[in-house]
């Protein structure tokens, strides 16, 4: 079906019961939208090769904004705006590239910007985007301010290369800001924090989880999906796990908590994955078998979570999934020692 027409169903129609992970009885943990993808090269207004990994956010008046990391037809990637009224569909995407690499002030974007995650931050009433900077030296990560998404307070890079897959926390923990990232450095490809005064000095780096060994599905290779979530219990936090074989690399999801005011322990992991590529959007493109969030929007309810992902670097797609649900999965599915499994 072509995705356009399927997203204009009505909302009672349109979930697929497709998961990997299951509750306790046979419900699915994650639930993809009928009418995935909900974003394709197609629907853009000027020429691009592909729209993947956006960071998502509901605007004061309601409205659903995803910043998409865009692949252009020279191979680099800037973002652009795509705002919604229900999340789902009727998207009106900004003209023009909404921010872009600016190489002459900031060296470190000179292949491009990729992979946002925003966050809202109370405090200082602007969104905080952390984004992949691409350059020589390889991906390192860069932050921004915004109050609207037009214009930007550009941070530069403020984790250097090699390092992505970032987030900042919505608040101040004991004073400090505190930024969820993944260094490459010689312990391998894990989960760190970093806590900063002011968003622009950073220090105290921890590890916060580990990247396992073997045979495990998120062995050797980990990263922050979306932005953590606010729980009563903790952190809840959705990460990828790279698995190698011999045909490529497969992007899976997991779940880990972490303790709301130590955020860099690790409460609870779970042992597999709850989300993995499945269908024909996720199984084949320009970088097959990849599912990879960049944001997500919680529901009126407060308990439903709108999991934007990138599909196989081609294409957005949707899945709904309970926060509750999700904590209640990591009770019983935990990983035998919570932090360290090799
Ligand atoms: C990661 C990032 C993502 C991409 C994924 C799969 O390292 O570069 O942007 O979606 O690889 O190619």
């Amino acid at each position: 079906m072509n995705p356009v027409s399927a997203a204009n169903k009505s909302s009672e129609s349109l979930v697929l019961t497709q998961s990997t992970a299951k509750l306790g009885s046979d419900l699915p943990l994650f639930t993809r939208y009928v009418g995935n993808p909900i974003l394709s090269r197609d629907n853009w207004p000027y020429p691009i090769n592909s729209v993947m990994n956006a960071g998502a956010v509901l605007l004061a008046a309601g409205e659903t904004l995803l910043l998409c990391r865009i692949e252009d037809r020279s191979g680099l990637s800037h973002l652009c705006a795509a705002r919604s009224t229900n999340g789902v569909d009727n998207w009106r995407i900004d003209p023009r590239p909404t921010l872009e690499a600016n190489p002459l002030e900031f060296p470190e974007e000179i292949w491009g910007i990729e992979d946002p995650r925003i966050t809202y931050v109370p405090e200082l009433e602007q969104y905080a985007v952390a984004y992949t900077s691409f350059a020589r030296g390889g991906p390192g990560v860069s932050l921004a301010l915004t109050k609207d998404f037009r214009s930007f307070e550009r941070f530069g890079v403020v984790m250097s290369p090699e390092d992505k897959d970032a987030a900042l926390l919505p608040r101040r923990i004991g004073g400090r800001w505190a930024l969820i990232h993944r260094p490459m450095t010689a312990l391998g490809a894990h989960m760190w924090i970093s806590y900063s005064p002011d968003l622009r000095h950073w220090g105290s780096h921890k590890i916060i989880l580990e990247a396992r060994r073997g045979g495990w599905w998120d062995a050797n290779k980990i990263g922050l999906c979306s932005p953590p979530i606010e729980t009563a219990k903790g952190w809840l936090m959705i990460y990828h796990g790279v698995r190698q074989t011999a045909s490529g690399s497969i992007y899976r999801l997991g779940l880990a908590l972490f303790d709301l005011e130590r955020p860099e322990v690790c409460l609870q992991r779970g042992n597999s994955w709850v989300f993995g590529p499945e269908t024909s959007y996720e199984r084949n493109g320009d970088v097959n078998d990849v599912v990879f969030p960049c944001g997500q929007t919680i529901g009126a309810d407060g308990d439903t979570i709108n999991l934007y992902y990138g599909a196989a670097d081609s294409c957005v797609a949707l899945a709904t999934g309970s926060i509750r649900s999700l904590l209640s999965w990591l009770d019983s599915n935990l990983s035998p020692t919570t932090k360290h499994t090799f």
